[in-house]
């Protein structure tokens, strides 16, 4: 087992993997900016190291300062968190060259995952339902007409490289496909250096569905459930929950062993997430594949009391899982909510600013990982999120009344937080009858709540 971690990342996911580490024996060291130098979390690390100033493009996502600081501070292994630098192959690359476990799967996996048209083949190959579309890349216009025609309109061009909704375009007819697979590719070129894009059928509000999934290096692979996560606005999550509550038992068989089997014929290790569309007819399609830890975690880690974090330290230092599906016992329902320093009430623009009041939610299953506190600054220089809040209850209807319940305990002054819009998501009823889908808070903004 590691005896030292880098922690390479901030605020509560920095302070969720350092905890995790304490209660291995593992020493942790903190990484920093200059904008996070009184940040609680480095607090709880062995040991911090100023990596750099405010912009994560010279901290945080600063290849050579983290791994200088690995190297003075003499860690065995670097925990990447989400964001920054968790999905980047080079990074993970880099880490085994200089001897550094990358605490997630191989960058092979990892770059075959970040090419959605190269995942959307590994799911074909592991025989997995796709949203039907095209064969890998497009290479031309005409051809592209072609497969749109075939898999009929409307359809979605998506960048090969793309991930939250970035370098996607919707065509309705030849034409419009002409000009949506220049702007894909121009805006995928920009924004990921590479403007490969390929087809797929666009599917209509469909619900967004996801299977947590655990690999050792051994060749075992268990899932962990699903989350539902249709609650999202311009593609940043704010509900996530599990059960997904619209999702006929057979299909959700059906639905966690294809991730399975996706992630096994892959030869994925580590922790990961298996992405589906759910249609009307509740059809699932494969969609992509999240190669880290993520923001909603502990909903999984609710309802089957498994440490995520704690398992993917100990599947990176080469330990087998030691349990088989049938040991991962699923128990009650679990809902998070993201607390961020946004104003609802102005198209949840960025809220930083001194937090004066800090009073969390508590009580019996109630959870809440933040690294916020009275006094703290959130600073204007990264995301929003500053408090998760996620409830577990024996049963859906119990955790929304918890839910309910906390949103008003939950007190934040000093800065604007989205606490509030969730008391509205949480009293609407097509929430509450759990047959929401990802046009869900669009509809809620504008009034026209069905
Ligand atoms: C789609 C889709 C409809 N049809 N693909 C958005 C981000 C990326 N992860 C995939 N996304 C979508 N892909 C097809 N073929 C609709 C979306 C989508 C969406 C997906 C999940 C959650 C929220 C969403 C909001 C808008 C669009």
């Amino acid at each position: 087992m590691f005896s030292r971690i880098l922690v390479a990342n901030r605020g509560e996911i920095a302070l969720r993997v350092i905890r995790a580490c304490r209660e291995m024996g593992i020493q942790t060291v903190a990484v920093y900016s200059t904008a996070d130098a009184k940040g609680s979390w480095l607090r709880y690390a062995d040991e911090s190291i100023c990596i750099g100033p405010a912009p994560s493009s010279k901290s945080y996502l600063s290849i050579p300062a983290i791994l200088a600081a690995a190297e003075i501070a003499d860690v065995d292994a670097i925990h990447p968190g989400y964001g920054f630098l968790s999905e980047n192959a080079h990074f993970a690359e880099i880490c085994r060259a200089s001897k550094i476990a990358f605490i997630g799967p191989t960058s092979e996996a990892i770059r075959t995952m970040g090419d959605k048209s190269a995942a959307r083949r590994a799911a074909e190959k592991a025989g997995v339902a796709v949203v039907p579309g095209s064969k890998g890349k497009i290479t031309g216009e005409d051809e592209a007409i072609k497969t749109a025609r075939e898999i009929g309109y409307p359809v979605l061009v998506k960048a090969s490289a793309g991930g939250g909704g970035r370098g996607m375009r919707v065509a309705h007819n030849d034409m419009s496909l002409r000009s949506a697979i220049q702007s894909a590719q121009a805006e995928a070129q920009v924004a990921f250096g590479d403007s490969s894009v390929y087809l797929e059928r666009y599917l209509d509000r469909p619900r967004h569905v996801e299977v947590q999934i655990l690999a050792d290096t051994h060749g075992n692979v268990v899932h962990l459930f699903e989350r539902d996560c249709s609650v999202q606005r311009r593609h940043q999550k704010m509900v996530e929950e599990s059960p997904s509550p619209a999702l006929p038992k057979p299909v959700r068989k059906r639905m966690l062993q294809s991730a399975v089997r996706l992630m096994k014929t892959a030869g994925y290790t580590n922790a990961g997430t298996v992405e589906f569309l759910v249609d009307r007819d509740n059809s699932f399609y494969f969609i992509e594949v999240n190669a880290r830890i993520q923001v909603e975690h502990p909903v999984t880690e609710l309802v089957t009391g498994i440490d995520l974090v704690k398992e993917q330290i100990r599947l990176a230092a080469g330990e087998k899982l030691g349990y088989d599906q049938d040991d991962v016992v699923f128990r009650g329902a679990a809902i998070e909510v993201r607390v961020n320093a946004e104003d609802p009430e102005q198209g949840f623009r960025a809220c930083p600013g001194r937090i004066t009041e800090w009073s969390p939610a508590g009580g019996p299953g109630v959870r809440v990982d933040s690294h916020a506190h009275q006094g703290y600054v959130v600073p204007p220089n990264y995301d929003s999120l500053i408090a998760k809040l996620i409830v577990h209850k024996p049963d859906r209807r119990q955790a929304l009344l918890a839910l309910d319940r906390c949103l008003d305990e939950f007190t934040i002054s000093g800065i604007k937080t989205t606490l509030p819009f969730f008391r509205r998501v949480i009293r609407h009823a097509g929430f509450a009858s759990g047959h929401y889908d990802t046009g869900f808070v669009e509809d809620l903004l504008a009034g026209t709540e069905s």
